[in-house]
């Protein structure tokens, strides 16, 4: 490690700290010691490569290798191939257990060995780290029987950077991967981003933006293939593989087609060449992430035809790869006219792809948003999830933090992503939660999973905020496996990156753990919504966002606010859940109230479940906001001295510029509610 890159956060959760609690370092010293391996791999190269220099860094001991069990003192790296005594007698019938990425990691007392075993070399890598993580987290190895599968197939995440080396909604400063319409010229920090993917267990990524402009068009030519296929190779000995994003309109701009239709012979014999022109450069390429029809982005409705036909035509040209097309669901028309009640921006991916069921090819995934609007800080589940049977589906959730608070305010994201995998969608009656939609389980998909959309750049910590590294990090383990709880992630994030001292694990798995409902209270209440200034979606605008043109998206008037999204009297978005839901969100009496705006237009004097109402709930919550904004800070304060200064500094600047921002949040929507309902605040604070 650089000595300016050390505590600046660039190490991430991988800080491997020379470990201070003698009596574990102890034990630990009498498991490693020799680092046994008998096979041969990339992965499995990689794999020794990071237990030794986490070995290294954290007892300060330079592990043996050797292809050979000794008498004792074994870190035993293995896979099924292994032909080990001591491996088949460890592993036992425990290796029926395990899918293609699965592991065991366990203790042999006599030996005092550690087995990390994986059924293929991805899963020792993926055990290799949970043993660091056991380490760094002062976990005794005395004991340890451990059986671990990831639950998702696909663990993805998309970039949205674009090749002039900007990032479409990122906030961490540059690409990592591009810059002047070219790849950058030192491929050094997409290893180290390699190994932190991978030791959270991610397989999969996309490199560029999914509004593929121009330039990026070209990405599957071969002007750019070699350098796309230098950074699969990068990717590739972490077990993760190379995405692109794809213009859909390719055959006009690359092959001079004139047309992207997807039943047109030319056009589907363009895509099959070009596939294999990709699959040449890269064999192991994983497939595409297409949005099409969608804020101006090409697609096949311009041909007449449907989603189904577009999709289907480059799953074909995938096919003989067992390459995979992500096509996204996040299609809506942007310039449509909301004060006709009958549309809907919630309704559209529904709408779209519901009746689409069963027509797509075995090698395309629908790409879904979370909610049906866009990642607000609240919104409903889409009711897409469970609605097709005979359709993959892979769910998208957005770690970049557009719309909650940009990387320079805390919201710690993991809270909202469990609510949504656990949401109960009744496709198959009670018991049937969207994370057994995604996984596969539910209806036996061919492929599923999970992506995000990535908040990382070239800042030197990876993703601005230093504290915003945990929706990374907590991304990746929560979808390895969804049931895992929130404190479980954040105690591990915490003490791998700060840690274990109890204050600090304390302190900080505080400020996470409130952080989402600290930003909700003084930007969003009542599940709202897009009150953010136009284009850039920083900062408070309660008619801003630039699709918004007639106040439509939330129908603040003056009686009241919220969108009537009913069956009865609105726009039917309910209609689109599984009956039991409809008649959740239905009936005022039973939709939620962090919900009610978001499924109801009520007037500012309706009273909620709390008790009170709408308008005093406004008031509220946004001067609680502003107050627990500023706890945040002083609670980060508190840490002085016990975190490096570095990183202490850095995370109170932006904590500062939190709780500062968070006062115009306030200011603003508090004072134009009360201008537009006239009802004061009961407890007559200031509004302006
Ligand atoms: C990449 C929202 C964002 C866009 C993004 C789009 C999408 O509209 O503001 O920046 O485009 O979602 O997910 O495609």
């Amino acid at each position: 490690m650089n000595a300016l890159k050390e505590n600046t956060g660039y190490e991430g959760w991988l800080r491997f700290s020379k470990l201070t609690n003698a009596n574990l370092e102890a034990e630990y010293r009498t498991f490693f010691k020799r680092l046994v391996m008998s096979e041969e791999s990339e992965i499995l190269g990689t794999a020794k490569e990071e237990l030794v220099k986490g070995i290294q860094a954290i007892l300060d001991t330079s592990l043996e290798c050797s292809d050979q069990a000794g008498q004792a003192s074994n870190i035993i790296l293995a896979t099924q191939n292994t032909k080990i005594d001591l491996v088949t007698t460890l592993v036992g019938d425990h290796s029926s257990q395990l899918n293609e990425e699965g592991y065991i990691l366990k203790t042999d007392k006599e030996t005092h060995s550690v087995l990390v075993y994986g059924k293929t070399d991805k899963g020792v890598l993926y055990g290799v780290f949970h043993l660091l993580r056991l380490v760094q987290t002062e976990v005794s190895l005395v004991d340890i029987e451990i059986v671990e599968n990831p639950k998702n197939q696909l663990r993805m995440l998309n970039h949205w950077d674009n090749m002039d080396g900007s990032i479409e909604r990122g906030y961490a400063g540059k690409s990592i991967f591009f810059e002047d319409n070219r790849f950058v010229e030192d491929f050094s920090r997409i290893k180290d981003y390699a190994r932190l993917l991978a030791s959270i267990g991610i397989n999969g990524t996309t490199i560029n933006n999914v509004n593929v402009h121009e330039v990026e068009t070209n990405l599957i030519t071969e002007e750019f293939l070699p350098d796309v296929a230098r950074v699969a190779d990068i990717f590739r000995a972490y077990g993760i593989k190379l995405f692109l994003s794809v213009n859909y309109a390719s055959t006009i701009q690359l092959g001079g087609l004139g047309t992207a239709d997807p039943l047109d012979e030319n056009v589907r014999h363009w895509w099959k060449e070009k596939a294999k022109e990709i699959y040449s450069y890269i064999p192991d390429f994983g497939g595409v992430v297409v949005k099409a029809d969608s804020e101006h982005r090409p697609g096949p409705f311009t041909y007449g035809r449907n989603h189904a036909d577009g999709s289907n035509m480059l799953a074909e040209a995938l096919e003989p790869f067992d390459g995979i097309v992500l096509w996204r669901c996040f299609v809506y028309n942007c310039l449509q006219d909301w004060r006709d009640r009958s549309i809907d921006r919630a309704r559209a991916a529904y709408d779209h792809f519901k009746p689409l069921d069963g027509q797509f090819k075995d090698n395309v995934l629908l790409q879904i948003k979370n909610g049906p609007m866009d990642f607000q800080v609240r919104e409903g589940v889409s009711p897409l999830f469970g609605a097709m049977p005979s359709t993959n589906q892979i769910l998208e959730f957005q770690i970049t933090q557009e719309y909650t608070g940009q990387q320079r305010h805390l919201c710690y994201l993991i809270p909202q992503w469990k609510e949504i995998l656990d949401f109960e969608t009744y496709a198959k009656g009670e018991g049937s939660p969207v994370k057994s939609v995604v996984d596969g389980s539910m209806y036996e998909y061919k492929y599923s999973g999970i992506t995000a959309v990535v908040n990382v750049g070239n800042d030197m910590n990876w993703t601005g905020h230093t504290l915003a590294q945990a929706n990374l990090y907590g991304y990746g383990r929560l979808i390895w496996n969804p049931d895992l709880s929130t404190e479980e992630i954040t105690n591990e994030w915490v003490k791998a990156t700060f840690g274990v001292d109890p204050q600090v694990v304390e302190t900080v798995t505080e400020m996470l753990l409130k952080s989402w409902s600290i930003y909700e209270k003084y930007t969003s209440p009542l599940g709202v919504g897009w009150m953010v200034n136009p284009n850039h979606h920083y900062g408070p605008n309660v008619d801003g966002y630039e699709y918004d043109r007639w106040g439509t998206y939330h129908f603040a008037d003056l009686q009241g606010i919220g969108v009537d999204r009913t069956v009865a009297t609105g726009t039917g978005y309910t209609g689109q859940y599984f009956p039991e839901n409809t008649s959740f969100y239905e009936s005022i009496e039973t939709c939620p109230d962090e919900l009610l705006l978001f499924f109801h237009h009520v007037p500012y004097t309706h009273q909620l479940k709390s008790g009170v109402s709408v308008i005093q709930h406004i008031y509220n919550t946004h001067f609680e906001g502003v107050e627990e904004a500023e706890e945040l800070k002083n609670r980060w304060l508190a840490l002085e001295g016990k975190v490096d200064d570095v990183r202490f500094r850095h995370v109170l600047a932006r904590q500062e510029e939190q709780a500062e921002h968070s006062k115009e949040w306030r200011d603003i929507i508090n004072t134009y509610f009360y201008r537009k309902s006239g009802i004061a605040d009961e407890l007559n604070r200031t509004i302006y």
